[in-house]
């Protein structure tokens, strides 16, 4: 009899926890268990997004079930669903691309798991869909790559032929970067972008498909790409033709990871745009909030600079990834 009463009453309360935390195992109090989909392992960026994200959650005494969708948004959905059947307390991933997760978002919701974007935003109407999103503005980092562009050349009337790299094709921060980058750059006739293609943010297509724009270009002023790795690979295809980059032709990308303000201090890149990818600890303090049901802002923007080239060298040795 006594071991049934108790029974129910461990029943009843772990009912109660369940509730408590929003369906996972046993969130509220010590243990917090976290379901992470990362996008793949495609740039220093995202190596050091991943590192951020996995060393945080240790930080925090949050338990971090982590996958590696290898690029494939059916590879995410997969690991998300998987997250949901294993009961985690909450998830949080980056989305590859923008498009198509209403109804995997919509499973989590209804088995009371929270959803926390991480990095890259989805383009859901239905924003109940997710808790919050941490990551930066993308619009505003294509921006300040136009602003530095329309400085550069403000004392030329000659047409300025600009290549541009684009991130993965359908991902937020290559449909951002070019839109906010064209805005600027649009007010001035001059500049031209004479050729845009996806080298899906990894060093080996920007190599690619910078060869095959120089190729069919040959008077090329200024590339546009939209990561670090994507230029660092453009600059050996550039040098590979003969041409010197950062002076024949001027660089401008995105990230600052390390090697990317290597050859920015170098030379041969001639403006960065700050992406942070330390996204770790404050995706671990809003985990904690919004399972204690705390309040958390719709929208988190990561904090940013840019470098030019004397910026770069003066801070080099301290960069942190
Ligand atoms: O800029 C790029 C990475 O989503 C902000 O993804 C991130 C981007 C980053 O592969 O290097």
């Amino acid at each position: 009899m006594l071991k049934r009463i108790s029974a129910l009453v461990l029943a009843g309360l772990t009912a109660m926890s369940v509730t408590a935390c929003g369906g996972g195992s046993g969130g509220g109090g010590g243990s917090i268990t976290m379901g992470f989909s990362q996008v793949g392992a495609e740039s220093g960026w995202r190596t050091a997004n991943t590192k951020s994200v996995q060393d945080s959650a240790r930080n925090a005494g949050i338990t971090l079930k982590f996958s590696d969708a290898q690029q494939k948004q059916e590879n995410q959905i997969k690991a998300i669903r998987s997250y949901i059947q294993q009961k985690v307390d909450i998830i949080a991933f980056s989305p590859v691309v923008e498009s198509g997760w209403d109804t995997v978002l919509k499973e989590a919701k209804d088995a009371k798991i929270p959803v926390i974007l991480t990095d890259r935003a989805v383009d859901s109407k239905d924003t109940s869909l997710y808790k919050t999103f941490l990551g930066s503005d993308f619009v505003e980092e294509g921006k300040k790559a136009g602003q530095w562009l329309v400085n550069e050349y403000k004392d030329s009337k000659d047409p300025v032929n600009i290549v541009e790299l684009q991130g993965t094709t359908g991902s937020a921060p290559a449909n951002d970067r070019k839109a906010g980058f064209q805005q600027v750059i649009g007010a001035d006739p001059k500049f031209k972008i004479i050729a845009s293609q996806t080298g899906d943010f990894t060093r080996a297509k920007g190599k690619e498909v910078m060869e095959a724009f120089l190729k069919s270009n040959p008077d090329i002023d200024v590339l546009y790409a939209h990561n670090d790795d994507m230029g660092l690979g453009a600059i050996e295809a550039i040098e590979g033709a003969g041409k010197v980059p950062g002076k024949d032709i001027k660089i401008i990308t995105v990230d600052a990871v390390k090697d990317g303000m290597q050859a920015l201090s170098d030379g041969k890149i001639n403006f960065i745009v700050e992406c942070s990818p330390l996204l770790g600890p404050q995706l671990m303090d809003l985990a904690k909030k919004v399972i204690k049901g705390e309040q958390v802002p719709a929208r988190v923007v990561t904090q940013e600079t840019t470098f030019t080239q004397e910026q770069a060298k003066q801070v080099l040795s301290s960069r942190q990834y």
